[in-house]
């Protein structure tokens, strides 16, 4: 069977792996969860006990959760290096020394600006905190990442990787929180820009909205997530 990747919606780090997937070139699947309504049902637990998305069901029907291990899967299989480098290359070792921070830093900054936005009941004055808290936390991983990279239209080597798909699903959410112009971190910005263009970008985020477009021909539909649970749910 192919792959089936699980990803939530509305903006979810998960779309920059269904722009790796495009890349990667081999069949897949795709699964759609609203991560406000279904994600939080009871029988999603079955797949991942966290309530969190991405998931990934290999193709041996296994579930893997957790963006690192999905992309750490994903590199395993990509012999012909579309979206990784020789593992032993400095080029790998700077691909993860990124797709680390962005997974732990660079994401994690901006919990706060989605804990006020989705606090339930509202606390404004909690809320407020957070927002000023999270603001200056993603800038300042902002300013970061702007240091460690060199000026490129990718984040490491002449070509996407990995890491560039990991940037694409969550630097968006600069801009949805409305924390900073993303003119501010010029090397940041062009790599997003290169990336969001790509055709694999445009695909993932179509793929997102809702849209159906043609992507590359890797995607071999769609799952609904209930039929997902009740497969391979455990
Ligand atoms: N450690 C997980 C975190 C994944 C994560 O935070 N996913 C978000 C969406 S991007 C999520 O599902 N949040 C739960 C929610 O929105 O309720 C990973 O790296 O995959």
């Amino acid at each position: 069977m192919e792959p089936i990747l699980i990803y939530g919606f509305p903006a979810g780090s998960s779309m920059g792996l269904v722009a790796v997937l495009e890349w990667l070139g081999k069949p897949y699947r795709l699964c759609r969860v609203d991560m406000l309504g279904e994600m939080r049902k009871p029988a999603y637990k079955r797949i991942n006990p966290r309530v969190e998305t991405p998931v990934l069901i290999t193709d041996a029907g296994d579930i893997l959760t957790e963006t690192m291990a999905i992309a750490r899967w994903f590199e395993a299989r990509d012999e012909e290096r579309r979206i990784s480098f020789d593992p032993k290359s400095r080029q790998a070792d700077l691909m993860h020394q990124h797709m680390a921070y962005i997974n732990t830093g660079f994401t994690g900054a901006f919990s706060p600006l989605w804990t006020a936005l989705e606090m339930e009941p509202p606390n404004p004055t909690m809320q407020d905190a957070l927002r000023v808290y999270g603001r200056r936390a993603v800038i300042e991983r902002h300013d970061k990442l702007e240091e460690m990279i060199d000026p490129s239209p990718f984040l490491c080597g002449d070509r996407s990787s990995l890491a560039d798909g990991m940037l694409i699903g969550v630097a968006r959410w600069l801009d949805f929180h409305e924390v900073a112009d993303r003119t501010r971190w010029p090397k940041l910005d062009a790599v997003r820009r290169t990336i969001e263009a790509d055709p694999a970008a445009v695909y993932a985020q179509a793929v997102e909205n809702g849209e159906d477009i043609a992507g590359s021909g890797a995607c071999k539909g769609h799952m609904a997530i209930g039929e997902v649970i009740e497969r391979f749910g455990r």
